[in-house]
């Protein structure tokens, strides 16, 4: 079958998604801008992921871009605005990583607060029978879970926790009708109030920095923060310096403000769990998410409407 497009793959796709998309397009995988110049004319979609987007120069590099393509919901690495200008469509995979990513933010949570490393580390070194049980964990029923950002991700968390047992309150620009949880406007008070506060906001310049020393104060010595949602939305030296001080009491992160360069203090301290951005990184959830993309990038090149448009 003849080529319908030339297409430009940034970041890690599966191996049978590549295949799915090699019977269709002709692709080539980005390295660096200056490789970039001899295709750049030919090239029309680009495949991207949501940690990675479309780094700044590829976009201006494109004069027959049609189409942008993420294997992902987050679009806080793409600059949507000259995207608008230009018309040009981008897809993202609308509700497919809505449940694994809620699970790795509870799994984030319960690894913490049931000692769940330290516990299994105490085995592994033999300490069981020669020091008998380990100290005793945190439980989540009856504890109080602040969600930020309370979109399909933040939905599906809040039911998880309420499962748990938690009591369950969120933030975010406006209270959502679909939802009998509490609405709290002040994201201090919501801080002050939660024994756990969850971050489920999209990333890019209107979260940046969202959670900051003061919101990490009002967290409290007692309050752990989960992060499923961008590294960028919390400060991150402000975090740091509040787990190394214990200022709170600990942090579940799968996501970091410079991906995949993580800031060596993270990995010095005990009481986080961390996750090299994990959310959506099942065999069930990439291949549908995968897939999803073939399938825009399909529906564009043959005329038809998008499948999952962001615009
Ligand atoms: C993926 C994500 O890890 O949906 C997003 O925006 O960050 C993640 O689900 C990423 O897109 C890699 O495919």
């Amino acid at each position: 079958m003849s080529s319908l497009a030339d297409i430009l793959v940034i970041d890690a796709y599966a191996p049978v998604i590549l295949k799915k998309l090699s019977e269709h397009f002709t692709l080539h995988h980005y390295k660096d801008l200056a490789s970039l110049a001899p295709i750049a004319p030919y090239l029309k979609a680009i495949a991207t992921t949501g940690a990675a987007g479309v780094p700044s120069g590829i976009m201006e590099a494109l004069p027959h871009l049609e189409i942008i393509a993420v294997n992902g919901v987050g679009t806080d690495q793409i600059d949507l605005e000259q995207a608008k200008e230009r018309q040009i469509p981008v897809s993202v995979t609308s509700n497919m990583t809505t449940n694994d990513v809620a699970d790795l933010a509870i799994m984030l949570l319960m690894t913490l607060r049931r000692n769940f490393r330290y516990n299994e580390e105490y085995m592994q070194a033999g300490r069981w029978a020669s020091e008998g049980y380990p100290p005793l964990s945190r439980s989540l029923e009856e504890k109080r879970m602040g969600i930020v950002g309370f979109g399909a991700i933040g939905q599906a968390i809040a039911r998880r926790a309420q499962a748990s047992e938690m009591e369950v309150t969120y933030y975010s620009r406006h209270k959502r009708p679909e939802s009998s949880c509490p609405f709290e406007p002040d994201l201090l008070k919501l801080a002050e109030w939660a024994d756990v506060l969850t971050l489920a906001v999209p990333g890019g310049a209107a979260t940046q920095g969202l959670v900051n020393e003061d919101v990490l104060k009002a967290l409290g010595p007692h309050g752990v923060l989960i992060n499923i949602a961008r590294g960028s939305v919390v400060d991150e030296d402000a975090l740091i310096k509040a787990l190394q001080k214990g200022t709170i009491a600990g942090a579940g992160l799968d996501v970091f403000c410079h991906e995949p360069d993580i800031n060596p203090a993270l990995l010095k301290l005990s009481n986080v769990t961390l996750q090299p951005h994990q959310g959506s990184a099942t065999e069930e959830t990439r291949l549908k998410m995968g897939m999803n993309v073939v399938d825009n990038l399909l529906a564009h090149f043959t005329g038809k409407p998008l499948l999952t448009p962001l615009f």
